[in-house]
């Protein structure tokens, strides 16, 4: 008989999170990466090799003492900036009341952005409108960029009769053709490669329409995320693919996601230049993103960023941290509160103070309340009035397939 050989097994320390449920948390204080520590490649010239440093290290540019700093501040306007934390605030004040909804059983689910709310607010804000928006469930704020309407929004989220998609998809999961914001797919992932086909149409049509996508440090560990990196290194398509490293994929650490380099410099491999940012930080995130859009729009085709923050909050509304990780970790993390670290950017160039800023958090308050009562008179979970049974048959297929056909007869609708 022959014998079988053994061979060392993996240590079970890979993957596992640092900090567990009693344990404190601690980050290293604040971040050793300093705002003049990188450069900002000429983006018309830019290669993957231009992009070593910055794939490892951390693009930030609102340093420890809220002032910004060097090449990359995009120096934007205070009109601009004021308008980012609007978004912001909005988006936060808004997530808040859709959760309570969720607890007193007016809608079925909600997943918060909190903590990330800068991510998608700015990244929109420096993409051009027809530029496309494949997003994953944590960037409805895009929506507010591109202005859509609130009660609409709540309407999905109830999946009431006023609902846009009438319920045909979980709530979070938004789609909104007039904002060039693309169907939220609940198979996490399959968003990087749908973006990267239709920039690979936007080149092919001569057209200057970017793609932007987003998924998750989890999510990345799937084959959706490789794929359509391949496709981006091969065919060099105008398409920003960013990768939301936010600690957590549920309950599981990133750290059982990659094996050891940042996200980041997965990219280098498929030879796109590839950044890593601070995801907290409103101006780096914008500006790394005008510049990935400046790269696409002169033909020099992807870039890969890993957008490096927290999930302060819940996975979704049916997930309990406390079972896997310490309750206050958040308070830890190097990166702050992205409103609060715009807001104090803004008091230190002295465009903002605290009495403008509670009144603009009434104003947004009052804003979400009208519009969730509004919503409300079109449906809710607790009381209805519910969308018709007969819609689970309609405006899904041209042709209804025979057995569709006959379960809908078999209901009587
Ligand atoms: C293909 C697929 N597998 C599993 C799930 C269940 N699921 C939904 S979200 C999620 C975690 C994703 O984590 P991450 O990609 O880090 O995104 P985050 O929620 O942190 O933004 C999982 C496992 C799913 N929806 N689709
Ligand atoms: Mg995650």
């Amino acid at each position: 008989m022959t014998e079988r050989k053994t061979i060392a097994t993996t240590p079970y320390t890979i993957g596992v999170a640092p900090f567990r449920p009693g344990d404190e948390s601690s980050f290293g204080g604040s971040f050793t990466e300093k705002p003049e520590d990188l450069n900002r490649p000429d983006p018309a010239k830019c290669e993957s090799n231009d992009t070593v440093k910055h794939a490892s290290g951390l693009i930030r540019v609102m340093d420890d003492d809220n002032q910004a700093k060097g090449e990359w501040d995009p120096g934007l306007d205070a009109e601009t900036m004021i308008q980012g934390l609007e978004y912001m605030m909005r988006l936060r004040i808004f997530d808040d009341r859709m959760l309570k909804m969720q607890r007193t059983g007016k809608l079925s689910f909600y997943m918060r952005s909190f903590g990330e709310e800068a991510i998608a607010i700015a990244q929109t804000m420096a993409l051009e409108t027809q530029d496309w928006i494949f997003p994953s469930y944590r960037q409805p704020g895009a929506q507010f960029v591109r202005g859509r309407d609130m009660v609409s929004m709540i309407c999905h989220c109830i999946g009431n009769t006023e609902d846009n998609v009438k319920g045909r998809q979980m709530p979070v999961h938004y789609t909104w053709k007039e904002g060039r914001f693309i169907s939220i797919s609940s198979p996490v992932g399959t968003q990087f490669s749908q973006a990267v086909g239709v920039a690979m149409a936007s080149a092919y049509k001569g057209l200057d329409e970017v793609c932007i996508s987003w998924l998750g440090d989890g999510t990345s560990a799937q084959g959706d995320y490789h794929y359509a990196l391949n496709f981006a290194s091969t065919f060099k398509p105008p398409v920003i693919l960013n990768v939301v490293n936010n600690q957590w994929a549920i309950s599981t650490h990133k750290n059982l996601a990659t094996g050891g380099r940042t996200f980041a410099e997965r990219g280098l491999a498929y030879d796109i230049p590839s950044l890593r940012v601070d995801g907290n930080d409103f101006l780096a995130l914008y500006s790394v993103t005008k510049w990935a859009r400046e790269r696409a729009s002169a033909g020099l085709g992807p870039t890969h960023i890993e957008v490096y923050t927290y999930r302060a909050g819940a996975h979704s509304s049916s997930d309990d941290p406390s079972a896997y990780r310490p309750e206050n970790e958040f308070e830890f993390w190097p990166g702050g509160d992205p409103v609060e670290r715009l807001k104090l950017h803004l008091m230190e160039v002295k465009l903002w103070d605290e009495k403008k800023h509670a009144a603009l958090e009434k104003k947004i308050d009052d804003e979400v309340m009208t519009a969730y009562k509004e919503a409300c008179e079109f449906g809710d979970l607790a009381s209805g009035p519910y969308p018709p049974a007969s819609t689970i048959f309609t405006e899904v297929y041209e042709t209804v397939p025979w057995h569709v056909q006959e379960q809908r007869e078999e209901l009587g609708k």
